[in-house]
């Protein structure tokens, strides 16, 4: 079946039980579905596992007796299973789920920017082409970013990169002046600062919870600064009943269905009309998408064998001091 649109675009009957067909091919096939927190509800309800990209990475790196991985997350997070585990088919429903960070820090541009401070440790967001891992010492995610950091020593020579923001937040908390590459992500530099205040004056008890992918100001608002996964676990554990999230959309999903009786309120973007806080590329993934990507287990994430070779170490690494 071609995927000539990045996506297989087979009719799918409106009569079948999606989701039954679903789970269904996928027992059929042996596959696991993994899916990450900014997916769209439907599909993190049929998932084997939900995750930030290091629990699914770590997920990847035991999975033993699946044949399959079906990743519902975004291109890099389908690279990394694949380097992790590259005796299964890896599928993504949409290849075309890119990532606005990644695409931030080319390969090349970063591999000037390493070879320009050959003297440095080079530490990168797992938010990367695995032409980047492949130039990368040790990979990072938001969730363990500072443990990570804080194993070098204190006046270790290291580069950040891609995420501007991330970086900045680890070089204020560990006391250090990492040098950054400067990108960002589309979803998390939206976030209004005004909006959320305004916000705030009308919930005076909410909590602002806020990814360090967004910008300092508004990690200045914020009760609490983590990862999606640390997010919900302050959520799930505080005795307070209100939220401001600011993070991508997907997360509340998880946030309400762990707490019914607490409120979630989405941090609105600057242009309240562009539904920013959706990330475009997370949600390209569909229910009808994953159902044709399990029938005919296309589309495939493929890597090349010598960059996923390369790739390896820095994950391994990231894995090894998680
Ligand atoms: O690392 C991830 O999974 C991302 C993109 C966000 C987060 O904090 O979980």
């Amino acid at each position: 079946m071609a995927v000539e649109k990045g996506y297989v675009d087979a009719p799918v009957d409106p009569a079948i039980d999606l989701k039954a067909e679903i789970l269904r091919i996928k027992k059929e096939k042996g596959a696991v579905i993994m899916a990450h927190y900014y997916q769209p509800a439907e599909i993190q309800d049929i998932a084997d596992y939900i995750g930030d990209s290091l629990a699914l990475a770590q997920i990847a790196a035991k999975l033993d007796n699946a044949r399959m991985i079906v990743l519902c997350g975004v291109h890099f997070m389908g690279e990394t299973a694949k380097v992790l585990c590259p005796d299964k088919k890896v599928l993504i429903p949409d290849i075309n789920a890119g990532c606005s960070l990644a695409d931030s820090c080319p390969a090349d541009k970063f591999a000037e920017f390493v070879a320009a401070h050959p003297d440095h440790t080079v530490i990168s967001y797992v938010n990367t082409s695995i032409g980047v891992k492949a130039l990368t010492d040790v990979l990072v995610t938001s969730g363990n970013a500072r443990k990570i950091v804080d194993t070098f020593p204190a006046d270790a020579k290291l580069i950040f990169g891609p995420d501007r923001n991330l970086g900045n937040y680890i070089n204020s908390v560990t006391g250090r002046n990492m040098l950054l590459w400067d990108g960002a992500c589309h979803v998390h530099e939206e976030f209004s600062v005004e909006k959320i205040a305004e916000l705030k004056k009308q919930h005076p008890q909410a909590k602002v919870l806020v990814h360090p992918e967004c910008k300092r100001p508004l990690q200045l608002m914020a009760d609490v600064i983590g990862s999606t996964a640390v997010l919900l676990k302050y959520a799930v554990e505080s005795d307070d009943t209100e939220f401001i999230v600011a993070t991508e959309s997907g997360i509340l999903h998880q946030m309400q269905k762990s707490c019914p009786d607490k409120t979630f309120i989405p941090a609105p973007p600057n242009d309240s009309t562009c539904g920013c806080n959706d990330c475009r590329y997370m949600k390209l993934n569909t229910m009808e998408k994953l159902y044709n990507c399990l029938k005919f287990e296309q589309p495939e994430i493929i890597v090349d064998p010598e960059l996923a070779e390369k790739a390896r170490r820095p994950i391994e690494r990231m894995l090894e001091l998680s």
